[in-house]
Parts: structure tokens; C-alpha cells; sequence
């Protein structure tokens, strides 16, 4: 089976009837970018199940890259999120009606993991074609953060590898003219598609221009001497 993308979303929840993480993820279901093909997925916003849904689906699809999105209102750009914590603290329930708050993801499990995907370069993907991007040290203590926790103790140790990361993403231009126009920040769903496309081919280029294996420390270097030319 040829290696591919997967992109999760969500489902609307709390008071938002629209989840732009829901759209963007279906308008590039089945496109081929970077040269991998792109699977997709739609979650519900419940945290009892997000762990086995993921599991479930990177058993399937078997994914090399899998990127979680969410909305997140408010913010002002694409946010690349740099770490999942191991806390869950709602302010709303989630959509089966639980509440969590000060508990951790995965009880004993460390405080916290780091994306796997290659920050700076999607960062510096999107500002070289004028897209608003940031590297973000916080994806909240909601589902999203639960996501990317759980996302990459599942991915922390599969062969082949998987990479696995985490994009929060504004209100659509609508949903800012009911949140509050004069407080809401937005971006266009065109937009913040091209914004993923270039993350997934700036991802793509990064992994073609690793170096196939990378030396373990302690691995013997062997250094062949120079003909001294004369
Ligand atoms: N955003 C929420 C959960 C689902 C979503 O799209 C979050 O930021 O945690």
C-alpha cells in the first residue's frame, strides 16, 4: 500500500454549528498533494473514544503523516501546535455531556509530547507564500490537545515511522460575523486550504531531504584517509 496523509477534523461542538476543521478536512479528501494521497476522517467531539478512534484509523489507514485540525476561534492565523500536555480542563463538556477538569490524558503518562512534524519549516512554508502561520506552545486542555497527546503516544514508536501533529485553525469569515466582527479574526476556508496544502508539501520536501539513515551515537565513523596530493 502506497504511504499516504490522513487528516482528521471535528464535528461542530458547544455553541458552534459549524466546524471549519470539518470542511477544510472534506474539500481535500481524495487530492493528491506532496505527492501523497490524502485520507480523511471526522471525529466527534467526545472524549471517552478519541484515543480508540485514532488508533483505529492509523491501524487502517496506516498513514506516513497524520495531521489532527481543529477550530479554534479567536485565534488569529493557522496555528501549528508544538505539544499535547497530559491535562484535560474543559470549560464545556464535550458532546456525550462529560466534563473533565485537572485530570490527566493518560494517567501516568509523561506531563507531556512533542510533535513530531517539522515545525520551522511549515512555519517558513507559509510565510514564503504569504500565508498567516505560527508555531503555537499551547493547544489548550480541550480535545485538541487530547488529540495530539494521544495521537502521538500512538505514533511514538510505529514502524515505519508515522509523523504526527496538530494545526488549530480561526472562525471562517461568517462565523466571526457572529461571534463579534470588531473581536473575532478570520480566514477565508480557500485560504487556510492552501495553508494546509503547503504545510503537507512542506512536510513532503523535508522528508525527501533527510538523510535515509541517521547515525546512532556510538555507531563507529569511519573516516577513510586523503591521498595528500603533491
Ligand atoms: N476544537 C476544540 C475541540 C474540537 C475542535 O475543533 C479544541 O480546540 O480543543
Amino acid at each position: 500500500m502506497s504511504r499516504h496523509v490522513l487528516l482528521t477534523g471535528f464535528e461542530p461542538f458547544g455553541t458552534h454549528p459549524v466546524n471549519p476543521s470539518e470542511l477544510l478536512v472534506r474539500s481535500l479528501e481524495g487530492r493528491v498533494i506532496g505527492g501523497r494521497a490524502v485520507a480523511v476522517r471526522v471525529f466527534p467531539v467526545e472524549t471517552r473514544t478519541l484515543r480508540e478512534r485514532i488508533d483505529a484509523v492509523l491501524r487502517e489507514e496506516q498513514p506516513e503523516i497524520v495531521i489532527g485540525l481543529g477550530y479554534a476561534p479567536g485565534r488569529a492565523a493557522l496555528a501549528v501546535e508544538r505539544v499535547g500536555l497530559n491535562v484535560l480542563d474543559f470549560d464545556i463538556p464535550d458532546s456525550a455531556g462529560i466534563m473533565r477538569k485537572n485530570e490527566p490524558v493518560e494517567p501516568g503518562g509523561p506531563d507531556a509530547r512533542l510533535s513530531t512534524l517539522p515545525l520551522p519549516e511549515i512555519v517558513a512554508a507559509w510565510t514564503a507564500v504569504g500565508i498567516p502561520g505560527y508555531i503555537s506552545d499551547s493547544a489548550g486542555t480541550y480535545l485538541c490537545n487530547q488529540w495530539l497527546y494521544d495521537a502521538l503516544a500512538l505514533t511514538t514508536s510505529s514502524a515505519p515511522p508515522v509523523l504526527a501533529g496538530f494545526m488549530h485553525v480561526p472562525a471562517l469569515p461568517a462565523q466571526a460575523v457572529l461571534l463579534g466582527p470588531d473581536k473575532t479574526p478570520s480566514m477565508t476556508l480557500d485560504l487556510m486550504k492552501r495553508g494546509i496544502e503547503t504545510a503537507i508539501e512542506a512536510i513532503a520536501l523535508w522528508l525527501e531531504s533527510r538523510p535515509a539513515t541517521v547515525p546512532r551515537s556510538g555507531d563507529k565513523v569511519w573516516i577513510t584517509p586523503r591521498t595528500t596530493r603533491r
